[in-house]
C-alpha cells in the first residue's frame, strides 16, 4: 500500500469516505489527509486551490458528492446538479493543478440509460436517455467521468472514475426524506417493531429490481485500485471507468421481506405506488473489475445485519 504518499480522502465525513478511510488506516496508510466539509468547502474553488498549495496531496480518493434516494434526487434537482458538478470541477482540476499523481473519482450506477442491456457493461455510457428522477444528478457524475478522462487525454494526468452501484452500511442516511430504500425501509421497520405497528409502507410498486453492495467492499475495491490500477490500464481498454458490484440483483419486494425478517417485524408490507419507481432495473457487469482481480466479499444479509447493528448502536433508545 502506499503508506506514505499523502492521500486526501474528499468526503470522508459521509458514508463511503468515513469506510474507505478507516480501510486505508487499516493497511497502514499514515498521512490521510480528511477534512471535514466545516473546514473545507469543495464548492469553493479558491478554498480548493489553497488546499491543494498547502497540503500538497499525492493521491486523491474523490468520494465527496451531494446525495440522496429517489426522493431527494427528484426533489432537490437544482442542488444535485449544480453541487457535485462544482465539486468536480473544483477537485480535478485543482489536482491537475497541482501534479496530483493519482485521482479515483467515484460515481453512480445512474450515469447509465434508463432502458441499458442488462447485465450494463462500461461501454453502455451514453449510449441512450437518462432516467429523470435522477437525471441531474447523473449528468453531474457523468461530467466528473468526462473531466478525469479529459485531463488523461490533454494532459496525461492518472486520473479516472469508477462506478459503484448501489450502497448501504455504517454511517448511512436514515432520514426518510432523503435517503436511500435500505437504510429507510431499516428505519421504517424497526419503528414499526418498536411501536407494534400492523404495517409498513414500501414506496413504489415492489417491483423494481437493485444491485447492492456493502460500503466497506466498495473501500476494499478502492485501496485495491489504489496499489494495483492506473488510468492507462482503464483508457487503454477502451473505457472510461469501471464498474464496481456483485453482479446480482434483488426486487425491492423481496429486499423489503428479507429486511422485516432481519429487523423481526412480522406485520404487512403495503407498497404505496403514488411514490415512483424509478429505473427498472440497473445490474451492473462487473467482469472488467473481476478480471482486474478484485470481487465483493459481503453477502446482502451479513451486510444487512450489519448495517442494523450499527443502526441500533447509534439510535441505541429509538
Ligand atoms: O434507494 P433509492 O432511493 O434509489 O430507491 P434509486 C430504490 C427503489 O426503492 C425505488 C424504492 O424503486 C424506490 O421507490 N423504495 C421503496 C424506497 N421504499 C422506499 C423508501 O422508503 N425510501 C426510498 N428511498 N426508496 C438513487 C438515485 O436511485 O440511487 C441516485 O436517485 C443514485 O441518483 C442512487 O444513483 C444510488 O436506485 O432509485
Amino acid at each position: 500500500m502506499h503508506k506514505n504518499k499523502r492521500i486526501y480522502i474528499a468526503g470522508s465525513g459521509g458514508m463511503v469516505g468515513s469506510s474507505i478511510r478507516r480501510e486505508l488506516e487499516s493497511r497502514g496508510c499514515r498521512s490521510l489527509q480528511t477534512p471535514a466539509s466545516s473546514e473545507l468547502d469543495l464548492i469553493d474553488q479558491r478554498a480548493v486551490r489553497a488546499f491543494f498549495s498547502e497540503k500538497k496531496p499525492e493521491i486523491v480518493i474523490l468520494a465527496a458528492a451531494k446525495v440522496g434516494g429517489i426522493l431527494a434526487n427528484d426533489t432537490h434537482r437544482a442542488e444535485f446538479l449544480y453541487n457535485n458538478l462544482m465539486i468536480e470541477a473544483n477537485v480535478i482540476h485543482e489536482a491537475q493543478g497541482a501534479g496530483v499523481e493519482k485521482l479515483i473519482f467515484l460515481g453512480s450506477s445512474c450515469i447509465y440509460p434508463r432502458n441499458a442491456v442488462q447485465p450494463i457493461t462500461e461501454e453502455a455510457l451514453l449510449t441512450g436517455v437518462l432516467e429523470s428522477t435522477n437525471e441531474p444528478y447523473a449528468i453531474a457524475k457523468i461530467a466528473g467521468v468526462k473531466l478525469c478522462e479529459s485531463y488523461f487525454r490533454q494532459y496525461g494526468a492518472n486520473f479516472y472514475s469508477v462506478m459503484p452501484t448501489n450502497l448501504y452500511g455504517r454511517n448511512d442516511n436514515f432520514d426518510l426524506d432523503t435517503s436511500h430504500v435500505i437504510p429507510a425501509l431499516i428505519r421504517k421497520f424497526h419503528t414499526a417493531k418498536i411501536e407494534n405497528r400492523a404495517n409498513v409502507t414500501v414506496w413504489g410498486t415492489g417491483k423494481p429490481l437493485r444491485e447492492f453492495l456493502y460500503v466497506d467492499d466498495l473501500a476494499n475495491a478502492i485501496a485495491f485500485l489504489v496499489e494495483n490500477v492506473d488510468a492507462r490500464d482503464i483508457y487503454g481498454d477502451g473505457v472510461s471507468h469501471v464498474n464496481i458490484g456483485v453482479g446480482k440483483d434483488i426486487e425491492i419486494g423481496e429486499l423489503a421481506s428479507l429486511i422485516a425478517q432481519i429487523v423481526g417485524f412480522d406485520g404487512h408490507i403495503v407498497f404505496d405506488t403514488s411514490k415512483p419507481d424509478g429505473t427498472p432495473r440497473k445490474l451492473l457487469d462487473t467482469s472488467r473489475m473481476s478480471r482486474m482481480g478484485w470481487t465483493h466479499t459481503t453477502s446482502l444479509a451479513e451486510g444487512l445485519r450489519k448495517t442494523y447493528d450499527w443502526f441500533l448502536s447509534a439510535n441505541p433508545v429509538s
